[in-house]
């Protein structure tokens, strides 16, 4: 039977790379995202490539409701999951504490975090019914090392380490994996949000070395969902080689 898997900020990054890798090895996808454009495109193309379900949900995660709305509700051929990737997330700006916007902090907050809390709370259900599940939470280098300029994405970051430990105590019963993947720098469409679409600085974050790609991701991420089911990686942080921490990249 094929397996399932559930995919937050599909459309572009680590979350539309974790798509297709899983896709690619015949697994059925439920990918999420706000882009309806670009998730329905995405959904066609991996569906008629793969030969595998796809199932598009066009939500925010900030926006309980809908969270709720959309995932507790699903078809009955959807509701046995096997994976939950909370990858939905992004960074607003680079300013110090005295300078930064606070609706940048509010947006961070609500996304990574309270989403991250909204989706696995309407997914858990469904992996203690089945007896099983795995969530994977995207964190970030941001969530071990608070670096300057940092301040409220490093926090989000670090909530994710943190609410990663607790769920894997927590959810310990219901025989749930919960693995946190901590990402260095790579070069997705992340620096440009950050940046507010400002390609010279989001540009400048990729010179000068060899970056993660978000492919690496996605093969990482595939290779912790498929360990054998006493296995679990509780957490794993991961850089380019040029990249030690927050703090030390090698720049040519
Ligand atoms: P991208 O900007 O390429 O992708 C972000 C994804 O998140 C998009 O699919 C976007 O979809 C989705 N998203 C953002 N906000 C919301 C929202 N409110 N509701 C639903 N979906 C949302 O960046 P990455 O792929 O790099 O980022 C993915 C995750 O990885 C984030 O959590 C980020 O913090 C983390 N990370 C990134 C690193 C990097 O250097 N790139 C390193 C470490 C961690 P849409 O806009 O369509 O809603
Ligand atoms: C994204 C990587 O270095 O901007 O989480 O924090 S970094």
């Amino acid at each position: 039977m094929s397996k399932t898997i559930l995919i937050t900020g599909a459309t572009s990054g680590f979350g539309k790379a974790i798509a297709e890798k899983f896709a690619s090895e015949g697994w059925n996808c439920i990918i999420t995202g706000r882009r309806k454009e670009r998730l329905e495109t995405l959904a066609k193309s991996l569906a008629e490539k793969n030969k595998v379900k796809i199932l598009p949900l066009v939500f925010d995660v900030r926006n309980k409701t809908a969270v709720f709305e959309q995932l507790t509700n699903l078809p009955t051929e959807w509701q046995y999951i096997d994976v939950l990737v909370n990858n939905a997330g992004l960074a607003l700006g680079r300013d110090n504490f005295d300078q930064a916007n606070l609706d940048d902090w509010e947006t961070m907050i609500d996304t990574n975090i309270k989403g991250l809390l909204y989706v696995s709370k309407a997914i858990v259900p469904y992996f203690t019914k089945n007896k099983k599940g795995h969530i994977i939470n995207i964190g970030s280098t941001a969530a071990k090392d608070v670096y300057p300029m940092g301040n409220v994405y490093c926090a989000t970051k670090h909530a994710v380490d943190s609410i990663s430990q607790s769920q894997r105590i927590e959810l310990l019963p219901h025989h749930i994996k919960v693995t946190a993947i901590h990402p260095g720098a790579a070069e997705t469409e992340f620096s440009e949000v950050r940046f507010k679409g400002d390609k010279v600085k989001s540009t400048a974050v990729y010179t000068g070395y060899d970056a993660l790609q978000a492919n690496d991701i996605a093969d990482v991420t595939y290779y912790c969902a498929t360990l054998p089911p006493h296995v679990c990686i509780n957490d794993l942080v991961i850089t380019c080689t040029a990249q030690a921490n927050s703090f030390f990249t090698h720049k040519n």
